[in-house]
């Protein structure tokens, strides 16, 4: 049996499946990852210039500029294969908990319910000084340019500025859904962990966590992954044309 039917098969008997995604799931809907060697975001812009509370502080138009710039690429952007086989995948198994570091909404827009977001979404803006909820977005921001600055808005009850709502570099994770997240990776039986480079902490703590209490980890992977275990597997190649394969 190829490694694809023994993990299909493993499927099929789960009861508690959790799937851990990362930037590499929305890639085929054209949304840039992170760290990929040619079209990483982290390739062309800093991330100690955009992603952190620091850099908001020094200069917020630069950093609004830049997520307002990736919510409409997202706005624009289409659920793809790999999306909707995780929301087949979860009509077809007893429990399914599905994770994400992803800021947008592609798991949801694929009919995904109960996404436990890691690390906020692009689509809910708080502020940055009392931390309440901006309902004030644009719903088609006029995609500015990948560098263009743009003024935040003003926070209506404080005045204060309003920031993305996603957890910058040295910021706590939302704590509810990190525990939710482990306490899931820690009683499933197979996670698949899908597009996702697990260099980022404590989130990258989520797939080993079910590997040392017995489940078997797959990696969903175009990049080779350390997959030495007995019950850990890599499936290489782009989700979007592996996972349906894993339903079939
Ligand atoms: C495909 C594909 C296809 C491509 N199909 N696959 C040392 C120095 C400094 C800091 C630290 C340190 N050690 C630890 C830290 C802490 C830090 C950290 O982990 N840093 C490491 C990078 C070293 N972590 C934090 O700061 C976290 N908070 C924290 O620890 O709080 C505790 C604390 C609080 C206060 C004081 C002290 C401690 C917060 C981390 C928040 C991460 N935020 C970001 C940005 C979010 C906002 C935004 O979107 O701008 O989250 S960083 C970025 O990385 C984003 C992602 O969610 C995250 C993970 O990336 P992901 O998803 O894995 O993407 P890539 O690009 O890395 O990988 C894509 C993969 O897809 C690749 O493998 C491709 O091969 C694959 N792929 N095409 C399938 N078609
Ligand atoms: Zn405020």
């Amino acid at each position: 049996m190829s490694d694809l039917q023994v993990v299909a098969a493993a499927l099929r008997r789960a009861r508690h499946v959790v799937v851990f995604t990362g930037a590499g799931v929305s890639a085929e809907s054209g949304i840039p990852t992170f760290r990929d060697a040619l079209s990483g975001l982290w390739q062309r812009f800093d991330p100690g210039d955009l992603a952190t509370a620091e850099a908001f502080r020094r200069d917020p138009a630069l950093v609004w500029g830049w997520y307002e710039w990736r919510r409409a690429q997202v706005l624009k952007a289409r659920p793809n294969p790999a999306h909707q086989a995780i929301a087949a995948l979860a009509r077809q198994v007893p429990k399914l908990t599905l994770v994400t570091q992803n800021v947008d909404d592609l798991h949801e827009r694929a009919g995904s319910s109960e996404v436990i977001h890691l690390h906020g979404s692009l689509h809910a803006p708080r502020c940055f000084a009392c931390a309440r909820p901006f309902a004030g977005l644009a719903a088609d921001p006029q995609e500015p340019a990948a560098g263009r600055r743009l003024e935040p808005p003003r926070c209506p009850h404080c005045g204060g500025r309003v920031r993305p709502g996603v957890v910058w570099f040295g910021e706590e994770l939302p704590a509810q859904a990190l525990q939710q997240a482990f306490a899931a990776a820690g009683e499933c039986d197979l996670l698949l962990s899908v597009g996702t480079s697990g260099v980022v902490y404590p989130a990258a703590r989520i797939p080993q966590l079910a590997l040392e209490s017995g489940a078997l980890l797959v990696h969903v992977n175009p990049q080779a992954a350390a997959a030495e275990g007995a019950r850990e597997y890599w499936l290489g190649g782009a989700a979007g044309l592996v996972l349906p394969q894993l339903l079939a």
